[in-house]
């Protein structure tokens, strides 16, 4: 996952940002207000299971919205996958295809198969057009990085168990365990 390091915008700009977000003035930015804020390019709904998987992650008081303090690292987090997306899709399509996903995944530091790369395609092809989109990206990229850094059995763990154990039956854990290359940039 490509982070950048950049500096945090300000505060000022945040507020707005969190303001125009917080449509229900709640004083916190909930699933269904993120996921309206949110595009993935297209005039679908961005993907719901990255939202919660997204929330989740900067939801420090488990209340299951995020909250102004822990805005700023949530803004920071969409907007470094955006610019990582934009630098996978080399041409511009505004998706993600079988060899730009293979390319973006080999730089995350992910040594898998063309067959594994194209059952993630499957998997994470939410609209069947052979091509993942901004939020599907990051949610094939997050499940596969707890897949290969946890050893819980969270849902999201099992679905990249299952597609290992697709892949290599009678092999999953030894494929997780020997996948060990990986690593945030
Ligand atoms: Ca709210
Ligand atoms: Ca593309």
């Amino acid at each position: 996952m490509a982070y950048n390091n950049g500096g945090m915008p300000d505060q000022q700009f945040l507020w707005d940002v969190f303001q125009r977000v917080d449509k229900d003035r709640s004083g916190h930015i909930s699933a269904d207000e993120l996921q309206v804020a949110l595009s993935n390019g297209t005039w679908s709904a961005f993907n719901p299971e990255t939202i919660r998987l997204m929330i989740g992650m900067f939801d420090r008081e488990s209340t299951g919205t995020v909250s102004f303090q822990d805005f700023g690292a949530l803004w920071k987090y969409v907007t470094d996958w955006q610019n990582c997306f934009r630098s996978f899709d080399r041409d511009g399509s505004g998706n993600i295809d079988k060899t730009e996903l293979k390319t973006a995944l080999t730089s995350f530091g992910y040594r898998l198969s063309d067959q594994l790369i194209e059952v993630l395609l499957r998997k994470f092809d939410r609209f069947g057009h052979g091509t993942i989109l901004f939020d599907d990206f990051i949610q094939c990229c997050i499940v596969l990085y707890w897949s290969l850094n946890s050893t819980s059995s969270a849902p999201e763990v099992r679905v990249a168990l299952d597609i290992a154990e697709f892949v290599y039956p009678d092999s999953a854990l030894r494929f997780i365990n020997t996948t060990t290359s990986h690593q945030r940039h």
